[in-house]
């Protein structure tokens, strides 16, 4: 399988999203193709949301949809849209047996029209939504599990599953260009969507994050409500050392997926602590935590609670929160002594 990302001119070994996933498949022996019409059609998904993303501020799907979400938030129209989109793109193919998503208080069945298949999707339809109107980076995120239950609908139980099962993950960031990056558990591969040929093409393979980076990522706003170790731990960060590795660099977007993207490219650390508010974090376990976690874990980082591994803990409800530390593995590393006052 060539990795050669595409450069202009390069059409003979144009590499995109649908030919990676034919490659690896074929590297599958007993691969029975239906992982990998879930990814194309995740893909296709991808490019009908990315389509409205980039005209959201010339039709009517900006600003609040006049419904809030089961957890009280603003819903915006574009969020309501993505969140449809999606759903309307996956159910119908006959890979999944449920899904879950942001938007859905409750588990989101397969209609009886549609075949039931072996997985389970958990998605954020478009982080970063309070950005959306100010035209700053959003992002889809998804988590796939192989289903764990045995009627052909699907349960609770297949999207309420530890990270550590988790056979796919990624991303879709729509930004100064729409790019999808996903894992399957063999590395980290990043597709940049060509609009003039429709197609991801193949633009950062095996993604690797660096051991140590120079900025970190946190809501500075929260400091008040910071347990002491954290806030010990950015003031450490903030302090000038002799050998000019401090002061890091402050980097916050607040949309996580342009945030843990920056790091995995540049290194350094994402940050969204437990606080007093917050005691249980703010980001969502299943469907922002641990799909991120399973990127940056197989791009070589470390993503935790602060004190756990994130991927090993053992989820309790689908919408449910954590505190997230995710990066370089030696910054992660650093804050996770800092938290636990060894440092
Ligand atoms: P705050 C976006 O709403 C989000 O869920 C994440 O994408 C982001 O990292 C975080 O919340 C930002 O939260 O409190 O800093 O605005």
């Amino acid at each position: 399988m060539s990795n050669r990302p595409y450069t202009p001119g390069d059409e003979a070994r144009i590499m995109t999203i649908q030919r990676y996933i034919a490659e690896t498949e074929r590297n599958h022996p007993g691969a029975t193709g239906e992982f990998s019409t879930l990814l194309r059609n995740l893909a296709l998904a991808a490019k009908i949301v990315s389509r409205e993303v980039r005209r959201a501020g010339l039709v009517d799907i900006l600003g609040r949809a006049s419904v809030t979400n089961v957890h009280g938030e603003d819903v915006r129209k574009l969020d309501v849209f993505a969140n449809r989109m999606i759903i309307n793109a996956m159910e119908s193919g006959g890979q999944l047996c449920v899904m879950a998503s942001e938007e859905n208080e409750s588990i989101i069945p397969i209609p009886e029209e549609f075949p039931c298949g072996h997985y389970a999707m958990l998605f954020d339809p478009l982080d970063g939504s309070s950005n959306i109107d100010v035209n700053v980076t959003i992002g889809t995120i998804f988590s796939i599990y192989r289903r764990v239950s045995t009627e052909c609908r699907g349960t609770d139980a297949d999207v309420v599953q530890p990270g550590d099962k988790q056979i796919a993950a990624g991303y879709i960031m729509y930004g100064s260009s729409t790019l999808m990056v996903f894992t399957t558990g063999n590395g980290v591969q990043g597709f940049t969507l060509d609009p003039t040929i429709g197609s991801f093409l193949l633009s950062h393979p095996d993604m690797r994050i660096p051991e140590r980076g120079r900025y970190y990522s946190t809501n500075e706003g929260n400091r008040q409500l910071w347990d002491e170790g954290f806030r010990r731990y950015i003031d450490y960060l903030q302090t000038p050392d002799p050998e000019g590795s401090r002061p890091y660099g402050a980097r916050y977007v607040g949309s996580m997926i342009a945030d843990v993207h920056r790091t995995l490219l540049y290194g350094g650390i994402f940050a969204y602590p437990s606080d007093r508010r917050n005691p249980d974090g703010k980001l969502r376990l299943m469907y922002e935590a641990n799909p991120m976690a399973f990127i940056v874990e197989q791009a070589g980082g470390r993503a935790s609670d602060g004190t756990r591994r994130l991927m090993e803990i053992t989820p309790k409800d689908v919408h449910q929160r954590v505190p997230v530390v995710m990066g370089s593995v030696n910054d992660v590393q650093e804050a996770e002594a800092f938290i636990a006052g060894t440092r």
